[in-house]
């Protein structure tokens, strides 16, 4: 088995004394957010209560996992930890690293070619330090956690953005950085600062064409990419309670692409089953003996403007199905305008391809609904016009839906599948196109379309729906197709409409599969050795960063203004830099090559004062690490939004960057910054962002008295003498300033570890 069951009795058994000492302590009726956070404080039964967007609180997390991609530098730094195991049960799964070219078979057989070094590392430090390893083809990682360790109530982090996912099985699921998992793993506590509360109330039904990820399409055009900062995002209400867990699961994992901590449902019966099908009768009968501390007090339903922060209500039986796109998940269209807006902004009409799939939307409801419209190609007679892949999330999934014959409904669309891994959806994709430089579009079941992301492709206009409305266009290879009213005509000439979907919530047969992918670790992992050659190019063990000197930052030089949208993926690209992951120093490469310069508006181009004249931002920043001169990134609003690499942080800490000054962050960048012993900084008067210019140097004043709260100062010296001078805000706590001096939060665990 794979779960672990005393670990869930565990958290259950504490689960009402624990509420109820918060109750208490907090004064009032509880949500369901801060029924499970109380539940999991580090220091036992609330002794005091949190003030929601303001406290820092320290907590006990349940369980971690990590996925390949961002595991390396995760375990690379769990490995200095000095410990002999994990604390909590903890999990690897390889899915990232697989690239989609052919097909599923071989693809995965390539992968594990290419990436031999990385994936044995990643086996022997899991064996060695009791962590559950997932091989590649198990499966992306949401998924195989919703499938076997997500459970209501429970609370995890994971090293990926996307990890709220299990919010559909009830369980507040954190995305965060390697370093954040070492706390857990290593058993100290896991900070965050307590989050607010948004309430989203869901009335009505779904119905027709409109499905859960419909819900967060719109939900993430209200809030837009930055609205969930700070605030974990709570859904119930009879609309809730009508949808599929998995469909639960799609909704919580996109809570990611509005800056969401995490978002959360509360126990009902779509979980229950969705539990028994997964093999998990157990712990249905335990969550059942603690129902009530499962689901906010029924004052909070009651009257729910008086407990959240915020409130949505979204009526599900007359929401429209959406497209959101292109460049920014938070564009959203209602499909009866879609076509329009295409026109309207001239955007490629002509759909090449259609992909579905992913962590965000391969249930096998998702699966079937899209089958049931892939099924009519053939019997209405209509060609596909757009290339069409489907991404299953995992070889439980797989292996079901080939049995129950959907895959070949799929294939005679036209349909490729790919392997259970991200592929596409992360740049590991090698397109078949004929001409990059043509302006065109997609559309993917996926979370995430930032530009380049699928493709590498700038000319790429990606776009998101669910799977079945992206079958539905994937048939007709047009933008302006809307299925819900349009025809379309078949290869007999005549004029046919798409009926509309139907899905199977969970497989009548049941689940099934014949290797899931899992393998246990040893017992005991003291004898496991972990090899690093010295000479890879994919692996490099790390060396802790400095201590801070002790003194003001004085002489450094603007490394970069960046300009607009700078995401991690302009921060630290993905695609087929996903290669260098585990390789601090080769990965350094990609630093900032995406953004775009404020100066003259081009990516990967800035001035470089020790050669007086334009270089690549890595090579640049290289020159001046050489002659030991300290550099600064200045960035725009919600700097870092997107993933959960620590790259993005850890790229610049090593090429000599001090302090990341911005208009705002995005949350899971700015610890990762603090962790990493950066000065994450933003303007106390978002103007003064005007007052860099290409050539300052600039001094950071007041770190001798760094304190929580306070500002500090920065004086930029301009090419021609002239001064300007303004403050900037932070967030570091005390136990963070420390951090900072210490160079890194790990190097801080390494000293107490002394
Ligand atoms: C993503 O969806 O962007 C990723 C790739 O899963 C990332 C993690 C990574 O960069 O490895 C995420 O979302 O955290
Ligand atoms: Fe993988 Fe994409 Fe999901 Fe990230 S969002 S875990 S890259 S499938």
């Amino acid at each position: 088995m794979a779960f672990d069951l005393g670990m869930i009795k565990a958290v259950y058994a504490g689960m009402a004394e624990r509420v109820n000492a918060a109750r208490t302590k907090v004064g009032r009726p509880l949500t369901l957010t801060e029924k499970i956070l109380y539940a999991h404080l580090y220091e036992g039964p609330a002794t005091g209560a949190h003030e929601r967007g303001q406290s820092y609180v320290d907590f006990a997390p349940d369980r971690v996992a990590m996925q390949d991609a961002t595991a390396q530098m995760a375990l690379l730094q769990f490995m200095q930890a000095g410990k002999p195991q994990a604390a909590v049960p903890s999990t690897v799964h390889c899915d990232h690293l697989i690239q989609a070219r052919i097909g599923a078979d071989q693809d995965l057989q390539d992968a594990y070619d290419e990436n031999k070094e990385v994936y044995d590392f990643l086996a022997s430090v899991s064996n060695k330090y009791g962590i559950g390893f997932w091989k590649p083809g198990a499966g992306i990682i949401h998924q195989v956690v919703l499938e076997n360790y997500a459970f209501p109530g429970g609370m995890m982090i994971g090293t990926d953005s996307h990890t709220p996912n299990a919010g559909g099985l009830g369980m507040i699921a954190i995305g965060v950085g390697g370093a954040d998992a070492v706390d857990v793993m290593a058993g100290m506590p896991w900070e965050l600062k307590f989050p607010k509360v948004i309430g989203v109330k869901l009335t009505g039904k779904l119905n027709g064409w409109t499905s859960p990820k419909d819900v967060i399409l719109k939900v993430a055009g209200i809030l837009t990419v930055k609205g969930g900062t700070g605030a974990i995002v709570e859904y119930f209400g009879e609309g809730a309670e009508s949808m599929s867990c998995t469909g639960k699961g799609t909704i919580c994992n996109m809570g990611a692409e509005i800056g969401a901590t995490t978002s959360v449902f509360s126990y009902d019966n779509s979980m229950r089953e969705y539990l028994r099908a997964t093999n998990r009768d157990e712990v249905v009968e335990l969550a059942d003996e603690v129902a009530e501390h499962l689901r906010a007090d029924n004052e909070v339903y009651a009257d729910p403007a008086a407990f959240y922060d915020q409130l949505i209500e979204i009526d599900l039986s007359t929401l429209e199905p959406h497209v959101n796109g292109p460049f920014t998940p938070d564009a959203a269209w209602p499909i009866s305008q879609f076509a329009a807006v295409v026109k309207e902004h001239n955007w490629p009409a002509k759909l090449e391809v259609g992909l579905i799939g992913s962590c965000t939307n391969s249930s096998y409801e998702d699966l079937t609904r899209a089958a049931s419209i892939a099924e009519q190609a053939v019997s209405k007679k209509l060609v596909a016009q757009a290339e069409f892949t489907i991404t299953p999330g995992s070889e439980m999934v797989r292996y079901t839906t080939a049995r129950d014959g959907l895959l070949d409904t799929f294939a005679q669309m036209g349909g490729v599948v790919l392997a259970n891994a991200c592929g596409p959806c992360i740049g590991q994709w090698a397109r078949h196109t004929d001409d990059p430089t043509r302006r065109n579009s997609i559309i993917t079941s996926f979370n995430r379309n930032f530009a380049k992301r699928n493709d590498g492709n700038p000319n790429t206009h990606a776009f998101v729906a669910s799977p079945e409305i992206v079958t539905a266009f994937a048939i007709a290879g047009d933008l302006t197709f809307n299925p819900l009213v349009d025809k379309l005509v078949n290869s007999d000439g005549q004029e046919v409409m798409l009926d509309e979907p139907k899905g199977i919530e969970l497989p009548t047969q049941g689940f099934a599969v014949e290797d899931a992918g899992y393998v246990a670790p040893a017992e005991d992992g003291s004898s496991v050795e972990v090899v690093v050659d010295p000479k890879s190019d994919r692996l490099q063990l790390l060396e802790g960063f400095k201590p801070w000197e002790g003194t003001d930052l004085k002489g450094l030089r603007l490394l970069i203004k960046a300009q607009g949208k700078c995401t991690t993926d302009h921060i630290s690209m993905a695609g087929p830099w996903l290669k260098y992951r585990g390789h601090l120093d080769n990965i350094s490469n990609n630093m900032l090559i995406g953004a775009i310069n404020a100066f003259n508006g081009e990516s990967n181009k800035v001035y470089n004062d020790m050669t007086r004249g334009y270089d690549t931002v890595p090579a640049t920043a290289r020159t001046y690490k050489a002659a030991g001169i300290g550099t600064v990134v200045v960035g725009d609003e919600n700097y870092g939004e997107g993933s959960s690499r620590e790259h993005a942080a850890m790229e610049p800490r090593h090429l000599g960057v001090r302090a990341v000054i911005v208009k705002s962050f995005a949350r899971i960048h700015e610890t990762n910054l603090k962790k990493q012993g950066m000065l994450g900084l933003t303007f106390a008067n978002k103007a003064d962002y005007d007052l860099i210019e290409e050539n300052d140097s600039i001094d950071i004043l007041g770190l001798e008295n760094f304190t929580p709260g306070q500002p500090l100062k920065v004086v930029l010296t301009h090419k021609d003498g002239s001064q300007d001078a303004f403050m900037v805000n932070h967030t570091y706590n005390e136990g963070q300033i420390e951090w900072f001096k210490a160079g890194s939060a790990l190097n801080l665990i390494r000293l107490q570890q002394k």
